[in-house]
């Protein structure tokens, strides 16, 4: 299963699969996306416990995709863009309540999407920070922009609890396995422009079929 990979981060290889998420016409492929997705939980993983409601959230999300893939119509699940005409076309997508299908591709990948866009906002902050910016704080306020409005006043007490666990920028820099902080902030500002188009593409077909708001 997802959760009993090899707990071991590294930067480099989060950064590799976001590079191998864009195919030539700028499609995204689910498969490295959720690689993506499953690294950075690796990485929340090894930063303690006090995340586990996190991870087991986003690690059910990936599953969720995974399992798609892996069916009967996978072949349909390819790219985010084959799968979006694919649920559509097939009725398979809970507009505007929850209905019949509470576990699209379409919704479950909507969730990630949204954490993409906290993740870039964090990033940049932490690659333009200085030794002694507060994790917690750049990390809250990546979510009060991106995802706080999606969330529940509980997810939202609990996250923002969470942040304070944070470890200190120096800490962070050395879980993530690069090297010395200015190896970190040159591999940040590498990775950064491939995520934050991933995002765009993904925030452009979503806006495009009106499904930005699913249920
Ligand atoms: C480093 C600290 C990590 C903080 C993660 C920020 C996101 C907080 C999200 C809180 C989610 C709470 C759990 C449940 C939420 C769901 O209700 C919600 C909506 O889904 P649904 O089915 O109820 O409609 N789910 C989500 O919004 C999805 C959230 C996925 C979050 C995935 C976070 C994965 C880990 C990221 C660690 C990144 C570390 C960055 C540094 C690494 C350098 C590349």
């Amino acid at each position: 299963s997802v959760a009993s990979e090899d707990q071991k981060f590294c930067l480099q290889e989060v950064l590799d699969t976001f590079k191998m998420c864009l195919s030539d016409n700028k499609e995204v492929y689910t498969q490295h996306y959720v690689a993506g997705w499953r690294g950075l939980v690796k990485f929340l993983n090894s930063l303690g416990s006090v995340f586990g409601f996190i991870s087991k959230d986003a690690v059910n999300k990936i599953q969720i995709l995974v399992n798609y893939l892996n069916g009967e119509n996978g072949s349909q699940y390819v790219t985010v863009q084959s799968m979006v005409k694919y649920e559509l076309e097939n009725e398979l997508v809970d507009i505007t309540k929850r209905g019949s299908h509470p576990e699209s591709g379409c919704r479950t990948l909507l969730r990630l999407h949204r954490a993409l866009r906290w993740l870039e906002l964090f990033l940049e902050r932490l690659r333009t920070s200085t030794e002694d910016s507060k994790t917690s704080v750049m990390c809250a306020e990546a979510y009060n922009e991106a995802l706080a409005q999606h969330h529940p006043w509980m997810i939202r007490k609990a996250a923002n609890m969470a942040f304070y666990m944070l470890p200190g920028r120096p800490a962070f820099f050395e879980v993530m396995n690069v090297g010395p902080p200015e190896q970190v902030v040159a591999m940040l500002g590498e990775a950064l422009p491939l995520i934050s188009e991933v995002y765009q593409i993904t925030e452009t077909l979503y806006a495009q079929h009106n499904l930005l708001d699913l249920p």
